[in-house]
């Protein structure tokens, strides 16, 4: 039997996971019948004024970047196109936004990152790109026309000077041009590129997608400031031959070992990714945005805001 998603078009749930989800672009037209985006230009350019809000300009000339909060003379400077103003975790600002979130229930919780809402000037872009996220671009107001290429990674060449990671080479192999409502499923790592024609809106529902070192840096701090781990390295059998500068495999092998058996430890493991997977994004900030994220273990112990409960 199966299960149709109201935002998957006539694609199911258990299709989408199968084929799509982390391994190739889908694209849904009308994926929200009769989407009206439910903060506008004026209101997004309101949120980016505030000092609590996480925003930034995109200007394409020389594809200048800018952190908010800004004021209106920064806007009132702008150029007349090719700009885009991108708003991060919109969703905790404006509860409108929040509720486009229940159109997500086929996919665990807590990956969900935030929503992304980014206006753009026509011709606007913040270039060919890829991300390390999954993420599903929902056109709001206007048009944009979106460009996918290939799988891209850390090797490949950016433009240099600027602090955008933007592709140097992008080959669209795909193109469509997104109206309110359609919506664009992208995997990780795929090289996308969306330009404005004229004025338009994107709300971007991201995903949780944490790399290796901020894991492991984030589980070193946790073990760090709780429980002692009293193992240290010892020595394999050792022999006069190995008195010298060199690190024996026989060494390295004990260490692997030793880190090894310290993650192999499903309780340690599942108590601090649940904490991790739902920290807050602003934790500074929870009082005033109430955000709240839960997750909740095999054996039901239950984790919000990173906290047990
Ligand atoms: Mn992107």
């Amino acid at each position: 039997m199966t299960d149709i998603s109201c935002i998957l078009g006539n694609i199911s749930r258990e299709e989408f996971l199968a084929e799509y989800w982390q391994k190739k672009p889908l694209l849904i037209r009308n994926a929200i019948a009769n989407f009206e985006a439910p903060i506008d230009a004026d209101e997004l350019a309101g949120l980016a004024l505030e000092e609590e809000v996480e925003s930034r300009i995109v200007v394409e000339k020389d594809w200048q970047l800018q952190h908010g909060p800004f004021t209106e003379e920064t806007f009132a400077s702008l150029p007349a196109e090719k700009w885009t103003l991108l708003v991060q975790a919109v969703d905790l600002w404006v509860p409108e936004v929040a509720e486009i979130l229940a159109k997500f229930d086929f996919l665990p919780q807590w990956r969900i990152d935030d929503i992304m809402v980014s206006y753009a000037a026509d011709g606007g872009s913040v270039g060919p790109h890829f991300d390390y996220y999954d993420v599903f671009l929902l056109q709001g107001a206007g048009k944009r026309r979106w460009q996918i290429g290939g799988l891209s990674d850390a090797d490949c060449p950016i433009v240099p000077n600027t602090e955008l990671k933007i592709l140097q080479h992008f080959e669209p192999v795909d193109e469509w041009v997104l109206e309110p409502g359609d919506m664009l499923y992208l995997p990780p790592k795929i090289a996308h590129h969306g330009v404005a024609i004229g004025e338009c809106t994107t709300f971007s529902v991201g995903f949780r997608a944490p790399a290796v070192s901020e894991m492991l840096d984030d589980l070193a701090t946790e073990l760090l400031s709780g429980i002692a781990l009293p193992h240290h390295l010892i020595d394999p059998p050792l022999t006069p031959a190995m008195a010298n500068s060199q690190i024996s495999p026989a060494h390295l092998a004990s260490v692997r070992e030793l880190l090894l058996a310290t993650l192999d430890n499903e309780k340690l493991l599942g108590e601090w990714f649940a904490q991790y997977m739902t920290a807050a994004k602003y934790p500074d900030l929870v009082d005033i945005t109430g955000e709240s994220r839960t997750a909740v273990l095999l054996d039901k112990t239950s984790f919000t805001n990173g906290a047990k409960d």
